[in-house]
């Protein structure tokens, strides 16, 4: 690939059905199992590389504002792994417009490091085929891998780097319901979190077990187009990663009451026939799915909690040709 120097993407959040939760690699960012998501149409990351061959460090600017400290490097650590492989010492202005509330548990580190991957190989020149970008992003963030991929993509484990990436998924049309139970940003962060449950949960065997066993049930799911299966296991699996989490010592606790309101909810919505299942994820706000069909209402049934916002399956990472002035 030829490096272009400049490049601006867009990518998406998603939510996973089947959640990813703990490392068995920190390094090469390798999950204890696979996951499944929906990739979002709502809350874009867009991003801009500039490369500046006489700078001296990376800048990394967040909705307007001038970052340091751990999020500058965080991307400034994502770019060296970028130029290690691109051959360059190039440093890089990076602006990134986040349409989320970053930290409020809608996964914008998803949706900011599959932008960033995405227009740093652009710019930098690496490989921009799909499942090269899936991995590099996953080196940012684990769920990134996942929002390089349009609509339902599953993230495989993989024995190693090069196998584990993300691809899509064949799936019945559905939307989410997002409802928004608090914006604030969360008391612990994923990464820590995770790190928590693998060192010192007594059930996190048992969580990546049941997750591996999960994901097949839930690819066969889907390769049936069987709505209801999925929406069963998407619940019951959300419900384990909270038990495992609030397992941990110190517990963490990511659901609050309104959060389990929600939830209860939607148990009262399918006892009157209406299909619709949640899901959380490390965060208060909770995301319900249903066919196309039950959408609206849904979302009408659950705003007495909070704001709802409904969203459906959304295009994978891209370039935007003209997009300079985006971010
Ligand atoms: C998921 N989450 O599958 C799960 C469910 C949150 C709850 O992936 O350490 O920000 O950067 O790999 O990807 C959030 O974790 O963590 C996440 P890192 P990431 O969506």
């Amino acid at each position: 690939m030829t490096a272009t120097g400049t490049a601006t993407a867009r990518a998406f959040p998603n939510i996973a059905l089947v959640k990813y939760w703990g490392k068995r690699d920190e390094s090469l960012m390798l999950p204890a199992a696979g996951s499944l998501s929906l990739t979002l149409d709502a809350f874009a990351t867009t991003t801009a590389v500039t490369l500046d061959a006489r700078a001296a460090a990376d800048r990394f600017e967040l909705n307007g504002e001038e970052q340091g400290g751990d999020r500058l490097n965080r991307v400034a650590r994502f770019l060296d792994l970028v130029r290690e492989r691109a051959g360059s010492a190039a440093r890089a202005i990076v602006r990134s417009r986040n349409e989320a509330p970053t930290g409020a548990g809608l996964a914008s580190s998803a949706s900011g490091f599959a932008a960033l991957a995405t227009a740093a190989s652009a710019a930098y020149g690496l490989p921009s085929d799909p499942a090269s970008l899936s991995r590099l992003a996953r080196r940012g963030s684990g769920s990134a891998a996942r929002s390089i991929v349009p609509g339902v993509a599953v993230w495989h484990a993989g024995d190693g780097d090069e196998t584990s990436f993300a691809e899509p998924v064949e799936a019945p049309d559905m939307r989410m319901a997002i409802v928004t139970v608090d914006e604030r940003q969360k008391a612990v962060s994923s990464r820590e979190a995770m790190r928590l449950t693998a060192l010192t949960s007594p059930f996190y065997g048992a969580w990546v077990s049941s997750t591996e066993r999960s994901l097949e049930a839930m690819l066969e799911a889907c390769r049936d187009g069987d709505f209801t299966r999925i929406g069963r296991i998407t619940e019951s699996h959300a419900l384990r990663l909270h038990a495992v989490i609030q397992s941990a010592d110190p517990p963490v606790r990511y659901l609050s009451p309104t959060s389990i309101a929600v939830f209860d909810a939607v148990v009262r919505l399918r006892d009157r026939g209406v299909e619709a299942y949640a899901t959380a994820d490390a965060g208060p706000n909770v995301c319900v799915i249903a066919r196309p069909a039950d959408a609206d209402g849904v979302a009408a049934a659950l705003r007495e909690f909070g704001r709802v916002r409904v969203v459906g399956p959304g295009s994978g990472a891209e370039l935007i040709p003209d997009g300079g002035a985006a971010a």
